[in-house]
């Protein structure tokens, strides 16, 4: 695919949405069409299957029938959106993906064999060309969602949940180096933008030197 496929992960307030907004400007401004979407939802049919599971009962079914959910709704928006737009040569920023279900289902409870034929079924062998892992401790970023407004079912999760969501996040990074970049997202919001694009820019010229 000739587009440019990036991907922004981490806990609840780190400020994906608001960086992966910020990102999108970036290639704009530099002429580039850009298509700013997000998990689940990003489809009209997984944005269907979003408004479910984002409800008390969505996150109060066992971490495998969360997982298949949450896989339904990505294989619509992987054919429908991503890989359409990736065809087209588009950058495609995408506010949490495959790495979300494995940190936050996997936590759950659902198995990695499990959740790794999961992927297979619902993005084939999409792989994101950058993940950016925004890394905050939880405490700080509940408390920035708190101020926005009242916490959805996954955020009221307890605190020790969301610090294994952290580390599932962190160990992904770990284990695939290549595709992953930690960021710490405990600075302001502008400061992060910088650093975030100068981390896709050294990115980008590393894969146009290889
Ligand atoms: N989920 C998702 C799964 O369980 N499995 C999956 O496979 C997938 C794909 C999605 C939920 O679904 C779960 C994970 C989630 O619980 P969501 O509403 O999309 O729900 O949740 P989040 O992605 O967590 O969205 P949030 O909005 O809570 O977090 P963001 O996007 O990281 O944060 P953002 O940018 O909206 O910022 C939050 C607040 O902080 C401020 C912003 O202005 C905003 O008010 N802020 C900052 N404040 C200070 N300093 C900064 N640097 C700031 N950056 C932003």
């Amino acid at each position: 695919m000739a587009g440019l496929f990036i991907t922004f992960e981490g806990g609840e307030g780190a400020g994906k949405s608001t960086q992966a907004k910020r990102l999108a400007k970036r290639f704009r401004d530099e002429g580039l069409t850009v298509v700013l979407t997000r998990e689940p939802g990003g489809s009209p049919q997984a944005e269907r299957v979003r408004a479910a599971l984002l409800t008390e009962a969505g996150r109060d079914l066992p971490g495998v029938e969360q997982a298949i959910l949450f896989a339904a709704a990505r294989a619509d928006h992987v054919d429908t959106v991503i890989k359409p737009a990736l065809a087209d040569g588009h950058v495609v920023i995408c506010d949490r993906f495959y790495d979300s279900t494995e940190a936050y289902q996997g936590a759950a409870g659902a198995s990695p064999a499990m959740m790794g034929l999961l992927q297979t079924i619902a993005v084939g062998a999409l792989i994101p060309d950058l993940t950016l892992v925004l890394d905050l401790p939880p405490e700080k970023g509940l408390q920035r969602a708190r101020a926005r407004d009242t916490l959805d079912a996954f955020e009221n999760d307890d605190l020790a949940v969301h610090r294994a969501r952290r580390d599932a996040f962190l160990r992904i990074a770990e284990r695939e180096p290549g595709r992953c970049v930690v960021i710490d997202a405990s600075g302001d919001e502008h400061a992060l933008a910088d650093t975030i694009w100068s981390k896709v820019m050294e990115r980008l010229d590393m894969a146009g030197a290889s």
